[in-house]
């Protein structure tokens, strides 16, 4: 299929994709796929203001109800799974597979949000005063800004955008500059799912394209009290305090340096298929990826031999042929980012295997590489920072205690996990004293999260938590209420003042 029969497919005929100034290319072969025209940075008050207006009235719709708009976008995007699915091979380089799994997980979250319609619960709290009663209720709290990254262009999104309609807010998405027909694609499912729904405010769900200028926009605005944004701890730290200083509340899912520890009882060739497909799928470009191995001393000559085994034969290639593995990397200065990282891993001792950029055998304009394995003596300053592709450090230890100190010795805190068959060891990993990620695993990798739990990390990461859970309540404002239903008006903490 041609780029454009794939995007017409998706419900993005050419004539909405040219004539613009904002350039799209295809990481599959380098060529440009759309010419975009832009939101204008002076359209974003009026854009901001329809979302209040939106809000008005959303907010007074009954939760179910807004579940039942949530589930006509699930029934939407089941429809659209394969063109959607598409569109995602084409414009981020994902392979078909991960394509697919990325509207999957959207389907997923509209499911569980459709569920959370009904049970957005509140508590009913004891009184210390006779004839009083306290309750707790979570009411919509507004617009919500969206500012989505390339890596998962669409899903992201969606554990923002399910869970914000069924709380009752509008949204306004700014999805990646190297991911926006992906968006145009999903926010037509959306569309069509409002309009089945029949009578949803106007301004309800918008989208706007554009560079980093849109979502400032949305990051300065005093109405759009919650701004959830995924990217590079860099935008992070900008976008963090300036939503705070407006007293807005940020939900921030940021960079990841995600480790593994290997354990002399683990089952290896489980740990193997693993590591390879955290290391190795999306060619390493999730905020889960795999990047640190952490090996016992005993085990770590015989894991290195079987990973070299099985990086050496991995599939390179057009991401929608179906052997392939490892897809390109989103841009050129992806990959030479990660060709000058690996030099620095050189200089810092490490031992590169593999990490050459691929040539032969694929669309020619892309950006392939061959994943790459480097044997370090430490944890070095490059291994302590997150670099947006496929390299996986190899570094070994001799306690669990050393070990569960090394992976926890970065800045960042996203996800994490062991492989191990002893009780011992696993327990303490997860305990007080073992991970300090948002996420813990036990023989499974770091990445490919299922949506049921809340999603986020620690430190450098941001700290939000997304998608499933109790993350809802970061969408929601908190009521607390007394009742009094006696004759009476005690005071609590036996205060009197009687007048
Ligand atoms: C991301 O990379 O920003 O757990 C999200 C995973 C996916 C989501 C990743 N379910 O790898």
């Amino acid at each position: 299929m041609s780029h454009l029969s794939i995007l017409s497919a998706a419900g993005l005929p050419q004539a909405a994709l040219s004539g613009g100034t904002r350039s799209v290319t295809s990481p599959i072969d380098g060529s440009e796929i759309a010419c975009l025209a832009e939101t204008g940075i002076a359209a974003m008050p009026d854009i901001i203001a329809r979302a209040q207006a939106a809000f008005r009235d959303w907010r007074t719709v009954p939760a179910p109800r807004r579940g039942e708009l949530v589930r006509l976008l699930g029934e939407e995007l089941r429809r659209a799974k394969a063109e959607l699915g598409a569109v995602v091979t084409l414009e981020v380089g994902k392979i078909t597979s991960e394509g697919l799994g990325e509207v999957q997980e959207m389907i997923d979250i509209c499911d569980f949000a459709t569920g959370l319609s009904r049970q957005l619960y509140g508590l009913t709290i004891a009184s210390e005063r006779p004839g009083h009663r306290m309750a707790e209720t979570w009411h919509p709290i507004g617009p919500v800004g969206i500012i989505s990254a390339f890596n998962f262009p669409v899903a992201v999104w969606s554990w923002n955008a399910a869970l914000a309609l069924v709380c009752g807010n509008p949204i306004i998405w700014k999805p990646s500059e190297k991911s926006p027909l992906t968006a145009m694609a999903a926010h037509r499912c959306l569309e069509r799912a409002i309009a089945r729904f029949g009578d949803a405010p106007d301004g309800l769900s918008q989208l706007v394209i554009g560079g980093p200028e849109i979502g400032a926009a949305l990051v300065d605005s005093p109405d759009v009290p919650v701004l959830s944004a995924t990217g590079s701890t860099g935008m992070g730290r900008i976008v963090g305090p300036k939503v705070l200083a407006r007293w807005g509340r940020p939900i921030l899912e940021l960079g990841g340096n995600n480790a593994m520890i290997v354990a002399p009882s683990a089952d290896l060739d489980m740990a193997v298929r693993a590591i390879v497909f955290s290391a190795v799928g999306t060619a390493g470009q999730r905020c889960t990826s795999l990047r640190r191995l952490i090996v016992h001393k005993g085990i770590r000559e015989t894991l290195v031999e079987k990973l070299k085994a099985a990086y050496s034969s991995l599939p390179v290639g057009d991401p929608r042929e179906s052997g392939t593995l490892v897809g390109p990397l989103v841009d050129t200065d992806a990959r030479a980012a990660m060709l000058a990282q690996l030099e620095r891993a050189r200089s810092e001792g490490g031992v590169v295997h593999g990490g050459v950029a691929v040539t032969e055998g694929v669309p020619a304009g892309g950006a392939y590489v061959t994943p790459a394995l480097v044997e370090m003596p430490g944890q070095t300053d490059t291994v302590r920072t997150e670099t947006f592709a496929p390299i996986l450090y190899v570094m070994e230890y001799e306690t669990l205690e050393e070990a569960i100190a090394m992976h926890n010795d970065v800045p960042q805190g996203l996800s994490s996990c062991i492989f191990t068959l002893d009780l011992r060891e696993a327990e303490t990993f997860l305990s007080a004293s073992g991970s300090d990620c948002g996420i813990a695993n036990v023989n499974i990798g770091p990445s490919g999260a299922e949506i049921g739990g809340a999603f986020g990390g620690e430190k450098e990461t941001g700290g939000g938590r997304e998608s499933g859970s109790d993350a809802w309540k970061g969408y929601m404002r908190r009521q607390t209420s007394t009742i009094n239903y006696s004759a009476h008006l005690p005071l609590a903490q036996g205060v009197k003042f009687d007048i």
